[in-house]
């Protein structure tokens, strides 16, 4: 499939994904979507790829949301196929056995703000905006942000973001735990990029089942969760990169990971 919305670029072990479309202030439409999915199974399936970072093109926006324009004329079958598409993909990426790192310059509205945070991590820039303005087009939140921005920030202040649609800055973001840090816009893609890299550095496996008892964890009670823990644990004696980081330790050595 020809990507003309997406560019994948690779950098060492990291990966950099850039929504682009930046007329349009890089608003999700469905060939973005389907484009986006298909680049997931790249990273999925290149083992060279540890960490990711996803970006909006331009200046103004990391993305603008889906796109109204497609939307707005749309028969409750395609607004169901558009809506799976949408979900597919956003759940992909939070399940995406590697650490995704948003980096969001400017507008985050709607889908934006709800790719942003199936993402593990937030970076953002002083001139980012958030947002959830759906239930001012006449619609509720469609791409997980009725569930994901309440367990980012907490109930109330989901509720307060959502039914107000206004926008959130980023040092209030930063502020309720929207965004994990927020840099001068010219820093962005370097910091994204220290980060990626710093976990690049890690066992690549063990930071993948860090994420997947993360993820899995936050959606169960704590004795399940803990059960998870301890199967990941596990897990990880049975990798050459366990084995490697410990005698690395004990023999006062640099380390060398393999992602085995
Ligand atoms: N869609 C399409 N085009 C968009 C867009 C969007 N979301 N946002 C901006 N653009 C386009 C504008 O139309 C304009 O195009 P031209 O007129 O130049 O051709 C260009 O980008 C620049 O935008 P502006 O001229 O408006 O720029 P400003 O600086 O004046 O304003 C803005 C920037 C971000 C405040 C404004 O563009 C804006 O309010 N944009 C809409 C933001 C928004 O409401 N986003 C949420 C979209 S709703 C679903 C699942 C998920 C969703 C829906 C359904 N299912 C379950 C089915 C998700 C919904 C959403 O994300």
């Amino acid at each position: 499939m020809e990507l003309k919305n997406v560019i994948l670029e690779k950098e060492g072990n990291i990966a950099i994904v850039t929504i682009n479309r930046p007329k349009a202030l890089n608003a999700l439409n469905s060939e973005t979507l389907k484009e986006l999915d298909t680049l997931v199974d790249t990273l999925e399936n290149d083992q060279d790829i540890y960490s990711v970072i996803i970006t909006g093109a331009g200046d103004k926006a990391f993305i603008a949301g889906a796109d109204i324009t497609e939307m707005k004329d749309l028969n409750t079958m395609e607004g169901r196929s558009f809506s799976i598409l949408g979900n597919r993909v956003f759940r992909r990426i939070e399940n995406l056995e590697k650490p995704v790192i948003a980096a969001i310059n400017g507008f985050a509205l709607g889908g934006g703000c709800e790719l942003a945070m199936a993402c593990d991590i937030r970076i953002a820039t002083q001139k980012a905006k958030f947002g959830q303005p759906e239930v001012g087009l006449g619609i509720t939140p469609g791409f997980g942000g009725t569930q994901r921005l309440a367990r980012h920030v907490g109930i109330g202040i989901s509720k307060e973001i959502i039914f107000t649609s206004r926008m959130v800055k980023a040092d209030e973001a930063l502020r309720i735990g929207l965004v994990n840090k927020v840099v001068e816009v010219e820093k962005l893609m370097e910091e994204a990029k220290l980060m990626a890299n710093t976990i690049a550095a890690n066992a690549p496996i063990a930071v993948k089942l860090s994420k997947v008892a993360i993820n899995r964890g936050m959606q169960c009670d704590i004795d399940t969760a803990l059960m998870y823990e301890a199967e990941t644990f596990g897990q990880c004696f049975s990798t050459e990169d366990q084995k490697e980081g410990m005698a690395a330790f004990v023999e006062r050595r640099d380390k060398s990971f393999k992602n085995k």
